[in-house]
């Protein structure tokens, strides 16, 4: 890879090559902890990536070890010394809750994302990979881990209920009721990792499955991921699924039509054979 890059920030990296986008936490002294600076740089990123024709597919990731131990981590969850009574505090002193908002981008933007994960993915951090599209984990370093009730949170949202439909009822709820540690391996025997890469070759490995995907057609990925969501997520996710079908149906000279009569201030003329079974 030939990585530029893209918007400079604070709390996480952001680099751009050749079709793929990689966003990374950059606070590795802290596990990589998100505090509302870092959940709205995530934000900007995401949206960023999403806005851009030539990237296809989204790398969600982590800068490490720690200068600290050496330890990884690709996300610990909400910086804990940033939480107030209501929700995390940024430097606004608004309490915020946003990291849903930057996991609702993942969910809904119409390109891939994957999580690499080198380290930690715990309590917050581990709900987001389990919302990104895949994951690949550090054979010699991931561990998941689920802390939200020993600190009193609870991500009620993809970080449980659809995670219970990833790795089943009683998984997701050993998961959730014991916040054990889980090994890359454990994960992926679970169904909540794709695979599990040597640590030396992850980043690497990331970039390639990015570079397979990349050769797909990107209608048909993106009319994929979301009809795979849409069953998940309601109305919205119908609403998600029908904007693509409304987009595709614009292409066709029967819109045009419709348009055009319209603008000509006319009847349209749809043919009095285009009632295609
Ligand atoms: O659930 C939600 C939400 C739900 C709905 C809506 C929004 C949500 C937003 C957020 C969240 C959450 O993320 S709640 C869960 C918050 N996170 C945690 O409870 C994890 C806390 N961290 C740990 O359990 C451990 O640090 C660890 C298992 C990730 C790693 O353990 P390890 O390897 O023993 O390292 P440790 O020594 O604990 O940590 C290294 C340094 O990183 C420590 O700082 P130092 O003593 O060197 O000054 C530690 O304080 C810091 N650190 C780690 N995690 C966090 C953190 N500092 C602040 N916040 C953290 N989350």
């Amino acid at each position: 890879p030939n990585w530029q890059t893209a918007i400079e920030f604070e709390d996480i990296t952001y680099k751009k090559s050749d079709g793929v986008a990689r966003i990374a936490f950059n606070r590795p002294n802290v596990r990589n902890a998100f505090r509302p600076r870092t959940t709205s740089e995530l934000y900007k990123a995401f949206y960023d990536a999403q806005e851009d024709t030539s990237i296809g597919v989204v790398l969600l990731s982590a800068e490490g070890p720690s200068t600290k131990d050496g330890k990884w981590a690709f996300c610990s969850g909400g910086d804990q010394k940033a939480r107030g009574h209501q929700g995390y505090v940024g430097e606004d002193g608004y309490h915020r809750l946003n990291i849903l908002e930057v996991q609702r981008l993942i969910r809904f933007m119409p390109k891939v994302v994957i999580a690499v994960v080198p380290g930690w993915a715990v309590g917050g951090g581990h709900s987001l990979h389990v919302v990104c599209d895949m994951t690949l984990a550090s054979k010699e370093h991931a561990i998941f881990k689920q802390t939200d009730a020993d600190v009193t949170s609870f991500d009620g949202g993809y970080g449980s209920a659809y995670l219970a439909k990833m790795v089943g009822q009683k998984k997701a709820r050993e998961i959730f009721f014991l916040g054990r540690n889980y090994s890359a391996q454990e994960a992926f025997e679970m169904g909540m990792v794709n695979a599990v890469i040597p640590h030396d070759e992850l980043e690497a490995t990331a970039y390639q499955w990015a570079q397979e995907i990349l050769e797909k057609s990107p209608t048909s990925i993106k009319m994929l991921k979301f009809a795979m969501n849409l069953t998940d997520d309601g109305m919205v996710g119908q609403q998600v699924f029908a904007g693509e079908a409304t987009r595709l149906a614009y292409m066709t000279d029967e819109a045009k039509e419709g348009r055009d009569a319209f603008l000509e201030k006319r009847k349209p003329n749809f043919g009095k054979d285009q009632w295609i079974p």
